[in-house]
């Protein structure tokens, strides 16, 4: 018997790519049930070569059902995220919301799997932030070997990461700079996106970083390590998917450029494309449907005693979102609920 599973939020960015996944990665489900608000009910999905229409989230009843994938947000999540664990449902939220609750476990599956067990005390599990996960993929193994003591990390984060609004800006921006008559000003963004780069993601907090900063500071710890120090800069730049993070490290002990090249060449849901030549590395346009962090210009920072810089770039709605949330799921499935 397989598991019956639903998709809150099934007709957003990440909603859509969960039930692809889903479907690619042939999760062992009896039944799969697409769920939205009101406004998009009976709209028709893809789930493998099944169309599935929508049902209502706000009368869905998760009785019977052994996992919900949320992709709705925080606030909405506030409010179907505890019925439907009342419900006996096993929630895998990828909202902001639950993921700084100690009571609630934080999952990249790659680097804490043995988290997973916390998932009883509240039957919600947390998703990380798309920026968060992919880095902490390429940090874990280097971290077992060498014990990262510092971060610093510059993001290049595509549009997609503010849903299909801010795809959407991009596109009719970029249309109208070769039509002046047709003025798109920003909406969604807090300044012009096509051709730009904007230093700025989610609100501003009162110590002057913002809110996407401070959350890799503050997952990171509860992911890998709460005595790892990171310092962040989140920056927007006018690419529709892949968010491309440039990381350096310092670590306890010395690790070679050429170790660590070989620790994650062996590290689970990690590429390395590293050629010292032309093209011979990742671009986020090269990213966009894989599974895989990949990490390329590893190279020693000799600034300083133990550092090295590399270059990670995943699909932000595949390992940042809907990729790890399906994973989480079959790392549930497998350890916790074993059915299937
Ligand atoms: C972005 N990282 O690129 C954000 C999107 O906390 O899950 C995901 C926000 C979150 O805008």
């Amino acid at each position: 018997m397989g598991y019956r599973i639903a998709v809150a939020g099934a007709t957003g960015n990440v909603g859509r790519e969960m039930l692809n996944i889903l479907a690619e990665r042939e999760f062992p489900a009896d039944e799969v049930v697409a769920l939205a608000s009101r406004k998009s009910l009976n709209t028709e999905m893809s789930y493998g070569d099944k169309t599935l229409k929508t049902k209502d989230l706000d009368t869905f009843d998760f009785t019977g059902f052994d996992i919900a994938l949320f992709a709705i947000g925080s606030e909405a999540t506030k409010q179907y995220a505890p019925k439907a664990a009342a419900a006996g449902c096993v929630v895998i939220d990828n909202s902001s919301l639950y993921r700084y609750d100690s009571e609630i476990p934080l999952i990249v599956p790659e680097v804490n799997p043995q988290a997973i067990h916390g998932y009883a005390r509240k039957n919600i599990i947390a998703n990380p932030n798309c920026s968060t996960a992919q880095m902490v993929v390429a940090l874990k193994p280097l971290h077992d070997r060498a014990k990262i003591k510092r971060v610093v990390v510059s993001t290049y984060q595509s549009v997609s990461g503010a849903g299909k609004e801010g795809m959407d800006e991009l596109w009719d921006q970029t249309k109208s700079i070769y039509n002046p008559t047709d003025d798109k000003p920003p909406k969604k963004f807090t300044k012009q996106i096509a051709f730009n780069v904007i230093p700025h993601i989610d609100v501003f907090l009162d110590s002057g970083e913002t809110k996407e900063e401070w959350k890799m500071v503050a997952e990171t710890k509860k992911i890998i390590d709460p005595s790892i120090k990171v310092t962040a800069t989140c920056v927007r730049v006018p690419v529709f998917v892949g968010h491309s993070e440039a990381v350096n490290i310092e670590t306890e002990e010395f690790l070679d450029e050429d170790e660590a090249r070989d620790i994650l060449r062996e590290s689970p849901g990690v590429m390395v494309i590293d050629k010292r030549e032309d093209g011979g590395y990742i671009t986020p346009i090269d990213c966009v449907g894989d599974f895989a962090t990949f990490v390329s210009r590893i190279r020693q920072d000799s600034t300083i005693d133990n550092g090295l810089n590399m270059w990670v770039v995943s699909d932000n709605l595949r390992k940042g979102a809907a990729l790890n949330a399906v994973q989480i799921a079959e790392l549930l499935g497998r350890e916790c609920l074993k059915k299937g």
